[in-house]
This record gives structure tokens, sequence and C-alpha cells, in this order.
């Protein structure tokens, strides 16, 4: 049985950026929908249960059919958002707006300065169609910024995400409407530098 993993911080926690109903619904509903979804899946294979999200994702090939659709929806899902949430912090206990060390270092190599970084970033996350993701990856020895459309990860594609954005409408419209553009650029000062960095060293 997956589980709903817990916010390493409260509801409110992010807060005037993104108000705590959002977070709850975008919690306790849209992400335990599509963790039922894969459990559900998963009980007509009673061999595949005791996987972990990582095994499945990365031996999908390895499943039955009927069981790969599932995973490549909902297990992707689930993955995504469990990481999602940890590469946020509160704005009151963001030491670190801007990234140093490591990550910066990459960043400025690979794209000149953090300004044109973000920038980029933020112009790609609004051009976006459509419900997806924007992401920060490392291919190879550069860094790339691309979006992905529903629950696609980069690393179907052998990419690794260092630092990504949820564009879906479920993720800021209570508070942003339409306006995405606000969205996107009020999250920069939700960024866990740290947690991204970690994801650099992975590598
Ligand atoms: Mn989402």
């Amino acid at each position: 049985m997956h589980t709903l993993p817990p916010l390493p911080y409260s509801y409110d926690a992010l807060e005037p950026v993104i108000d705590a109903m959002t977070m709850q619904i975008h919690h306790t509903r849209h992400h335990q929908t599509y963790i039922d979804k894969l459990n559900a899946g998963l009980s007509a294979h009673p061999r595949y249960e005791s996987w972990s999200v990582t095994d499945l994702l990365s031996k999908i090939q390895e499943l039955p059919d009927s069981l790969q659709g599932v995973v490549r929806n909902h297990a992707w899902w689930h993955h995504n958002h469990s990481l999602f949430w940890k590469i946020m912090r509160p704005v009151q206990e963001n030491n670190r707006p801007t990234p140093w060390w490591a990550i910066e270092q990459a960043i400025v190599s690979n794209f000149w300065s953090f300004e044109s970084f973000q920038s980029s970033f933020s112009d790609k996350a609004v051009a976006h169609f459509g419900s997806g993701w924007c992401w920060l990856v490392q291919s190879g020895d550069s860094l790339e910024i691309i979006t992905t459309s529903n629950q696609d990860s980069p690393l179907m594609d052998g990419k690794t995400p260092l630092l990504w954005l949820d564009l879906w409408e479920h993720a800021y419209y209570l508070h942003y409407q339409n306006k995405r553009a606000d969205y996107v650029s009020a999250r920069w000062s939700l960024v866990n530098w740290d947690a991204v960095e970690k994801n650099l060293s992975i590598w």
C-alpha cells in the first residue's frame, strides 16, 4: 500500500504565496486520489504491491500491460508531487532565497546569470500550454529548462530533475485564478535551494 507522505510544513506555511486551502486540497485530495488509484491498480496485481514507487517506475517494462498504464499515470503523478513538496519551504524560514555554491555555479555556467535563468524558467512556465510541469534538469553535462505535459517526468528521458513547478491549475487557481504568471513569479520566494542542491549532488 502506498501512502500519502506528510508535508514537511503546515498547510498555511507557504502563505501568502500559496494559500492554505490550495495546499490542503492539493495534498489531501489531489495527491491522495492518485495514490488511491495507484493502490487500486496494484490490488489487481498482488505480486507488485510491495514494489516501491521508484521500482515501479524504473522497471515499468517488466509489469503486465494492464498495470503499465496505471503506473505511467498515477505513480508518476505521485512521484512528482512527493518531491515537489520538498523543494519548497516557508518564505519566513527561507534564509537562502537565491542559490549559492554548487547549484549557483551550475546555473551561472549554463545560463550566464541567475537572473537570466530565472526569467527563462518563468517564461517557459507561463508559455506552457495546458497542464504540466516546468523543470530545471541536468542532462549530460549541462542544465536545461524544459516543460512536460500532464504527469510526465524528465526522468522518463533520462534527465535528472533539480527544480520544478506544478503548472496544473489546481496548484494555483483559488488564489491566482487565470494569472499563472503571478503564481510563477511569486513561487521563487519559496524555493528550498538546499533541497535543489541535494538533487544536484545526486549526479
Ligand atoms: Mn499538482
